[in-house]
């Protein structure tokens, strides 16, 4: 039998978000193609394989809703899931829908192009596949393109090296190694407690501290667990209505009005529970310095409590950006590790790494001679993935061009110019500042309702409207001017990759708002998008 070229939908990528459009475009009576770069289903999860990676939402909030049967039938173990256990639920959910036949693995999507005159997307891969669809739906993730900064003579380190987001699947021996860590963000944070376990020695090179809370991960109690299954339909509801996709309550109090024992019991109560509600103590540390000073003075003081040696302590407290505008993180035994007498910490702000020798790092001041390099640097977060692809809309114009100067879309769904193209936790949506699984399963949900919409309706294209999405990028900018975010060099941003447009690129109004909004225009009958037969 041929293999079939023409289908009414091709998506891209495997991870959480590919998997349930793909459930929703059957559901629609809709023949559909996936392509996955990676060998797998998971995305973030097939890859980020690093020791110590685990999601920082609590398990029984960072899976899927849609399914009754699957919320009561999967047990999560622990509190916060690892990936080895996020990946094998992911595979539970690829084979529980039978996902997979519908499915092109380690097949990386080049280019799509959308041909007025047939109404069609033209894609093609790396594996030689040219197929139409009616429908792109892009499932790429906002953290999926790794980058590596471009150290002089990286190439010329005789050991091995391994960026966080592309760990190898093969086991990697540490026992008695020296390994160098180059990063603290949520990934450093995560990896450099447990190669401290693992190796002889961990050298940490810290550009910029981070505030990170405890995670206290811990086995999921059993009937925590059943109460839990026993409520989600109000559980849901609430995550659903909040800032951030989470449960965890968010106090609407200002930290500038509480006495200062209020702060102090507050503080120390969310400190104790750990995780992201730690940041939901006061509404105004979001907007106002005074008030963030104080929730971040209460952070560095637990660093100076828990790290020995001062002047290391001194070095790890965050005083360059107010806590909460760059990626919140959480963590286990970070602060600590830097008491063990086989860590080190270099402070490369003051001397940056200069270049990559045979041995290892050098900056101004030392050769670090190291037999693994960990790369924890990060990603172009949000518009990477997207613009690694060649895409063109109407008339030719090319997607990258568009995006120059920032990605431009209304809803973070559709941009303008490219018709019947989808982007699940787009730019310009609160997906990287949410609970994950809200965001797509949200976005999943409103994209099957316009398609079946347009079905409906006997409409077989749709595209953003140029006003409704200049209008919605104005909106996006100036909540985020509302807020501290635009005062960290944050990825939110894009200030991390050389070059990129400094353009704070998430809906920072919460997805409870967002979801309101969404809905709305759907129920104005797609207000702000075009249609066409
Ligand atoms: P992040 O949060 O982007 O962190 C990257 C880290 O790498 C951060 O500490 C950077 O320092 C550091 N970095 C980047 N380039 C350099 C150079 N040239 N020299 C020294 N240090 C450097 O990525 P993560 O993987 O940790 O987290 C990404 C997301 O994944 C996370 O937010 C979760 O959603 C999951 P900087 O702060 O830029 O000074």
């Amino acid at each position: 039998m041929t293999e079939a070229t023409s289908f009414d939908a091709v998506v891209i990528g495997a991870g959480f978000s590919g998997m349930y459009m793909l459930h929703r475009l059957r559901g629609l009576g809709l023949t559909a193609r996936l392509y996955e770069a990676g060998g797998g289903v998971g995305g973030t999860w097939y890859w980020n394989r690093y020791p110590g990676a685990r999601c920082d939402v609590e398990s029984v909030e960072y899976c899927y809703s849609f399914s009754e049967e699957l919320q009561r039938d999967w047990d999560w173990t622990e509190r916060y899931p690892s990936q080895p256990e996020i990946l094998r639920y992911a595979e539970h959910v690829a084979d529980r829908f039978d996902l997979r036949r519908d499915m092109r693995f380690r097949t990386r999507v080049t280019r799509a192009a959308y041909d007025e005159a047939a109404a069609r997307w033209r894609v093609e891969t790396d594996r030689g596949d040219r197929v139409t669809a009616r429908f792109v739906i892009t499932a790429v993730g906002c953290l999926s393109d790794a980058r590596i900064p471009g150290f002089p003579g990286a190439e010329s380190f005789r050991g091995e090296s391994y960026h966080t987001g592309r760990w190898p699947h093969e086991e990697v021996e540490l026992a008695g190694k020296r390994v160098a860590v180059i990063g603290t963000g949520s990934s450093g944070i995560q990896v450099i407690p447990v190669l401290a376990e693992l190796a002889a020695e961990v050298t940490v090179f810290q550009r910029t501290p981070n505030y990170t809370i405890p995670a206290w991960n811990r086995p999921l109690q059993p009937e925590y667990a059943r109460w839990v299954k026993d409520n989600y339909a109000d559980i849901r509801r609430r995550m659903r209505d909040s800032l951030f996709g989470i449960a965890a309550s968010f106090n609407t109090g200002s930290a500038l009005e509480a006495s200062e024992q209020e702060l102090r019991e507050e503080l120390e109560a969310r400190w104790a529970h750990g995780g992201p509600g730690f940041l939901g103590a006061f509404a105004d540390t979001a907007v106002d310095p005074r008030a963030n000073e104080l929730v971040a003075e209460f952070v560095r003081e637990k660093i100076r409590q828990t790290v020995e040696d001062p002047r290391v302590a001194e070095l790890l407290s965050p005083r360059d950006h107010p806590i909460g505008t760059k990626r919140p993180c959480f963590d286990t035994d970070y602060y600590a590790t830097f008491n063990r007498p086989n860590v080190r910490l270099v402070d490369v702000r003051r001397t940056p790494i200069e270049e990559i020798t045979a041995a290892g790092p050098r900056t101004a001041e030392a050769t670090y001679e190291v037999d693994v390099i960990v790369y924890a640097t990060g990603y172009d977060a949000l518009t990477g993935a997207l613009l690694a692809i060649d895409v063109t809309g109407a008339g030719g114009a090319a997607l990258r061009e568009k995006w120059a100067a920032g990605p431009r879309t209304y809803l973070g769904l559709m941009t303008a110019g490219f018709p019947n193209l989808f982007t699940i936790t787009g730019p310009g949506s609160p997906s990287v500042l949410s609970n994950m699984f809200v965001s797509i399963e949200q976005h999943v949900d409103w994209i099957a309702d316009c398609l079946r919409h347009l079905a409906e309706s006997g409409a077989t294209v749709i595209e953003a409207d140029a006003d409704a999405e200049d209008a919605w990028m104005r909106h996006v900018g100036e909540i985020a001017a509302a807020t501290l975010f635009p005062r960290a060099n944050s990825w939110y941003l894009g200030a991390n990759i050389p070059g990129k447009p400094r353009v704070f690129m998430p809906y920072a109004g919460g997805v409870g708002t967002y979801r309101a909004a969404c809905d709305e225009i759907a129920a104005k009958g797609y207000e702000g998008f075009v249609m066409s037969r």
